[in-house]
């Protein structure tokens, strides 16, 4: 441990020095990368703690405050709580209020937190002219955490109508329990489940596992370590993960709209597309479609979406994403699963630690500090 720890002192000492080069650079040349498009952060409201938003009913953009409260953010700022469940949920860790989303057409709104315990919960309620009818909820999802870390929490529904439930490994460290690679935990999992075909879920039949009498039906995909925030492109629908490394490597992970499922994105033998800790790559490994080292400034990959608004038109097309630790704005051209272009979009939102889309497919970037930025052209 006392060898990483110092290799880790080195490593950041380099970075740094990089990084200052590369903030020179940038000073001078504040739309940084060639080819990239020209973005400015507009601040449009100040929330309390921001993890994770959603585009809700009547063009409004429904935020999440980690202790328990969620907003609405209108065309005049942020309004007061229209649900708080501050006393079901702590901040210890990484816990809180980690995901909101809606259904397709705006009757059902879900949230995912941890609760007193730590469990990772997602709740639904019904939704009747743009108001949560608390008196609706019920309990959709648990899953027990071993420790207060690596909790994933983040929700969306898919193009095709399921839920989909991001959860880390149980934390800990290095994946003590290899949870990423079982089969038979919720864990270290991207799931897909029908909230409203059954009570109180039901299993798509054509989810990968189902049949397998040794692994968990709910399951999509595997081998994820905490996939923080992740996103369908409402373009095309492929599936973006970002998932956050040890101490070494942050990645993102790709999907196609036409997947099956059963992705194995390798973790805990993987980190990225290096073995990790003398990890063997499995034969169904399915890389990462980036993967960036803690040389620079980075230390926790924050995954966005792909662009699809009307503001920034150089953008459109672009899987824009961030890092908890630099915040600075950066974007992937992907085609057919292949990074063609990397550009560091020339903006820093602070700790940006998630995005949210809006109905017109304009994206904002949310800090932990409390601001809520959205994308607009510079
Ligand atoms: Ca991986």
């Amino acid at each position: 441990m006392k060898v990483r720890t110092r290799l880790s002192a080195i490593i950041g000492t380099l970075g740094l020095v990089g990084s200052l080069a590369l903030a020179t650079a940038y000073a001078d040349e504040p739309t940084a990368t060639e080819g990239g498009a020209q973005v400015a952060l507009t601040e449009v409201a100040q929330a309390q703690n921001p993890t994770a938003g959603a585009a809700g009913p009547g063009d409004t953009v429904w935020i999440a405050e980690r202790a328990g409260t969620v907003r609405v953010l209108n065309g005049t700022g942020l309004g007061e709580p229209v649900l708080d469940i501050s006393d079901e949920t702590t901040t210890d860790g990484e816990r809180g209020l980690l995901g909101v989303a809606f259904d397709a057409d705006f009757t059902h709104f879900y949230i995912s937190f941890t609760d007193l315990q730590g469990t990772s919960t997602i709740d639904e309620f019904a939704v009747q002219d743009g108001t949560v009818q608390e008196d609706t909820r019920r309990t959709v999802l648990t899953q027990e955490q071993p420790e207060s870390n690596h909790n994933g929490g983040d929700i969306k529904f898919g193009p095709d109508g399921y839920l989909y439930i991001a959860l880390g490994d149980g934390g800990g460290g290095g994946d003590p329990e290899g949870n990423g690679q079982k089969l038979d935990t919720l864990l270290g999992k991207m799931l897909r489940i029908d909230p409203r075909g059954g009570e109180p879920y039901a299993v798509p039949q054509d989810n990968p596992f189902v049949g397998d009498p040794n692994a968990k039906d709910e399951i999509w995909s595997y081998g994820l370590r905490n996939p923080w925030r992740f996103s369908f492109d409402s373009g095309t629908g492929d599936l973006l993960i970002g998932d956050v490394g040890q101490s070494e490597w942050e990645e993102i992970d790709w999907a196609p709209a036409d997947s099956k499922g059963g992705e194995n994105y390798g973790w805990s033998q993987m980190e990225g597309t290096h073995p990790f800790r003398g990890g063997t790559e499995p034969a169904n490994h399915v890389p990462p479609v980036h993967e960036y080292d803690r040389t620079g400034l980075g230390c926790s990959v924050t995954g966005g979406y792909v662009y699809r608004g009307q503001a920034v038109a150089d953008l459109v097309g672009q899987y824009v994403y961030s890092d908890y630790c630099d915040g600075t704005l950066r974007s992937l051209e992907i085609e057919n699963g292949r990074v063609t272009a990397e550009h560091d979009l020339g903006v820093s939102g602070g700790e940006v630690v998630s995005f949210a889309q809006d109905g017109d497919g304009e994206l904002y970037a949310l800090a932990i500090g409390g601001t809520v930025w959205r994308l607009d052209p510079a």
